[in-house]
């Protein structure tokens, strides 16, 4: 596994300091806005598992029944020999029932930028499935360094496993790029297994977003809260207010941080003035049809062979071929 670590340069740690450059430039828009990947530090993951196991929040809910119902059947899809790759894995938890389904794997090569979430996940996979050949890879999946060590994997077939609609996050172009990039990093036979939510009532989608329990108003203002503690910022997390709501023409629920007054914030020596009703944007979740997906993957060389959704069509897992 590689385990290299990035050391501060002068005493200025880079992470923080592309994380401060991200802020600045995304509250200095017209449409103030916040890159939604920052929203996940330790209390936003936290919070962020508390929202998967809401009532309110059918999407994880709702994955995992297409899965336990469907197991069969991908198993059957996939066939023996295979090798499993899930890029962004964490935990590693929604993958263990396939990979003990599935006939002789070739192996599972989980990707993620945190080594400590991954070494205690291959554990935990490992003493389940003692035979399974693990390769555990470091890093951010959209670069290029985790991928480098796929080509000494050897398998029948490789499946890119990329479920928790965390497509859904990415907007079209860029779903399209990533997408893209994962057709390019198989060959002819290999195959994407992948969840996404489906477009729906506006209702349902709106409870999800805005549950009753409020946990993901906090998930939401947590990173205003980040920005405070890690960027040394003075944002009054009690005069922004959590507001997500469908849009039905971009098809997505859109994630904002709404100012309740006229009021500046200060972020090292800047200064960003907030207009009361002015919001941040913080997070797009799209929302597809069975056929629009179908057709994205069509445009960047994946052939659909499986769509399996649950009984209301609110969620769907797609099996595509390269
Ligand atoms: C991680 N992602 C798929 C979630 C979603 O539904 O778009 C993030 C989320 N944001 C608010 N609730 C859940």
């Amino acid at each position: 596994m590689n385990m290299a670590i990035n050391p501060p340069h002068n005493g200025v740690d880079p992470e923080v300091q592309v994380f401060l450059q991200d802020v600045i430039s995304g509250l200095s828009r017209d449409q103030k806005t916040l890159p939604c990947k920052y929203l996940y530090d330790e209390s936003g993951s936290r919070l962020f598992e508390r929202i998967c196991e809401l009532k309110d929040y059918y999407v994880t809910r709702t994955e995992a029944d297409i899965f336990s119902g469907k197991l069969e059947q991908m198993a059957s899809a996939i066939g023996p020999d295979a090798l499993i790759i899930e890029p962004g894995a964490g935990n590693c938890e929604k993958v263990e029932p396939l990979l003990e389904e599935l006939t002789s794997p070739a192996g599972y090569m989980p990707m993620d930028i945190s080594p400590e979430i991954l070494l205690a996940a291959r554990a935990r996979i490992q003493a389940r499935l003692p035979n399974l050949h693990i390769h555990a890879a470091v890093g951010d999946f959209t670069a290029r360094a985790v991928w480098d060590e796929l080509p000494a994997m050897k398998a029948r077939r490789r499946v890119i496993f990329f479920p928790g609609s965390t497509i859904g996050n990415f907007d079209p172009d860029q779903a399209s790029v990533l997408l893209s990039s994962f057709a390019n990093r198989l060959s002819t036979g290999d195959a994407l297994l992948i969840g996404t939510d489906l477009d729906k009532d506006p209702v349902v989608l709106e409870r999800a977003y805005n549950d009753s329990e409020q946990v993901t108003a906090r998930f939401n203002k947590n990173l205003l809260k980040r920005i405070n503690t890690e960027l040394g910022a003075d944002f009054d997390l009690s005069m922004f207010s959590h507001r997500s709501f469908y849009h039905p023409i971009r098809q997505r629920v859109e994630m904002h941080l709404v100012s309740l007054a006229d009021q500046s914030v200060h972020i090292r020596g800047e200064t960003f003035h907030f207009r009361e009703g002015e919001t941040i944007h913080t997070e797009n979740s799209h929302k597809y049809t069975l056929e629009g997906f179908k057709t994205l993957l069509k445009s960047v060389g994946f052939s659909t062979a499986y769509q399996w959704t649950d009984p209301s069509n609110h969620y769907a897992i797609h099996f595509a071929e390269v």
